[in-house]
């Protein structure tokens, strides 16, 4: 138990956080953005911490999951420009001499679709911030309420800028408009600003930044299938080659390191179940003999078990754990978003994990590396 939990500790340790900046008039909705992406309020009004005159930080504390910091600006006014756009230069170069962990990896430059507000020095601030090597992205917000002509009129003042490189314009309507007690519309553009963040970020920080968002299902999946895609690698790796009868699982693949990074990316990292379902799928007669006797049969009838078998057999366990695990954090993440508490959360965790997990036993066989392309697309592709 205590070398799960330290397991758990170490990876969300080695995870590097990002750091998002927002730059943005008052009002336009930088606030709204940071908590619709990243769910649990994180931007509570009041709850900054104020790092300068311009600029207030919100971190998501390592205790509470996958941390993620945002630099949310104090709305400026045009009257202020220049004293605001110097602020942020100072605060760029104060980050930067604070080393590594604590520079700007992008910004998000947020602005109404339906202000027709872009001005001068707002150009020359993205692409100073695009010459510091900071990927910006312009973030068009409120689209459900601008109309069409409005949004068109903004894009083109944009454009007319003739900025120093083509940045990428995002509609974005985070929280919508409501009217009789119901929105107007559904939130729209967030998931695909989560995949141009990604893209943008270091590559380092892809991982945190997945799994801090709330919004993109999609991203998170490719995140997951990437950890179990390679654990069931591993298993066909020279050297790395195990015996089914003779070795215990456990000891070739970290499959709790795959169950703490399934469960961070889907927003989980305190659920006290989760030691008892490694612990069902390493000593449980069905996690082991069963399970290889099973598949060894199925995938290879009638030839002598080598290694490349015990190999192709283990990366289907992998396989197998890995789907089933990261379909329950998906499941119970809808459920928590859905208003289910924490409690409820535990208490279905072993069920679902169960279903899971007799579903992929008996739809996964792996025999070779490119059996895993299959899986792959049907997972990415699976609703
Ligand atoms: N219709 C609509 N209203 C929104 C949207 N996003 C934010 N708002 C509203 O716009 C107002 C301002 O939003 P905030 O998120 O507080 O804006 P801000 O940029 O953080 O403002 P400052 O902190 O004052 O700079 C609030 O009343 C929000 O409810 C949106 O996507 N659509
Ligand atoms: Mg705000």
């Amino acid at each position: 138990m205590t070398d799960l939990r330290a397991e758990l500790e170490d990876f969300l340790k080695g995870l590097q956080s990002p750091n998002i900046l927002l730059i943005g008039r008052t009002g336009v909705g930088k606030s709204t953005l940071i908590n619709s992406v990243f769910g649990k309020n994180i931007a509570k009004a009041g709850a900054g911490l104020p790092v300068t005159q311009y600029f207030q930080k919100y971190s998501r504390p390592l205790e509470e999951g996958v941390p993620i910091t945002l630099y949310d600006s104090a709305g400026f006014e045009t009257d202020k420009a220049q004293d605001f756009v110097k602020g942020t230069f100072d605060f760029l170069n104060s980050q930067r001499t604070k080393g590594k962990e604590e520079q700007i990896h992008l910004a998000w430059y947020v602005v109404d679709a339906s202000s027709a507000r872009f001005e001068y020095f707002e150009r020359d601030l993205i692409d100073k911030l695009n010459s510091e090597r900071i990927p910006v992205i312009i973030v068009l917000s409120q689209c459900d309420r601008a109309s069409d002509e409005e949004i068109t009129a903004i894009l083109r003042v944009i454009e007319d800028f003739k900025f120093e490189k083509a940045y990428d314009v995002i509609q974005v309507a985070a929280s919508p408009l409501i009217k009789n007690g119901k929105p107007t519309c559904e939130p729209f553009g967030l998931e695909e600003l989560v995949e141009k963040t990604a893209e943008l970020l270091p590559k380092a920080y892809v991982d945190a930044f997945i799994a801090a968002q709330v919004v993109n299902i999609k991203a998170k999946r490719l995140v997951a299938w990437m950890y179990i895609s390679s654990a069931a690698l591993l298993c066909f790796g020279a050297g790395y080659i195990p015996l089914p009868f003779t070795t215990p699982i456990a000891s070739f693949i970290s499959q709790g390191e795959l169950c703490f990074r399934l469960a961070a990316l889907f927003g989980y990292k305190d659920l006290k179940g989760l030691p008892d379902i490694l612990k069902t799928v390493r000593s449980s007669k069905e996690g082991r003999i069963t399970f290889w006797a099973t598949m060894i049969t199925d995938l290879f009838v009638g030839e002598p078990i080598t290694s490349t078998i015990a190999g192709a057999t283990a990366a289907t366990f992998n396989c197998v754990v890995g789907l089933a695990l990261a379909a329950t954090f998906e499941e119970l993440a809808k459920r928590e978003l859905e208003g289910m508490n924490q409690e409820e959360i535990e208490r279905l965790l072993q069920q679902i994990f169960k279903q899971k997990f007799d579903k992929y036993r008996n739809d996964i066989r792996i025999k070779k590396k490119e059996d895993l392309e299959n899986i792959k697309g049907s997972y990415l592709e699976g609703s």
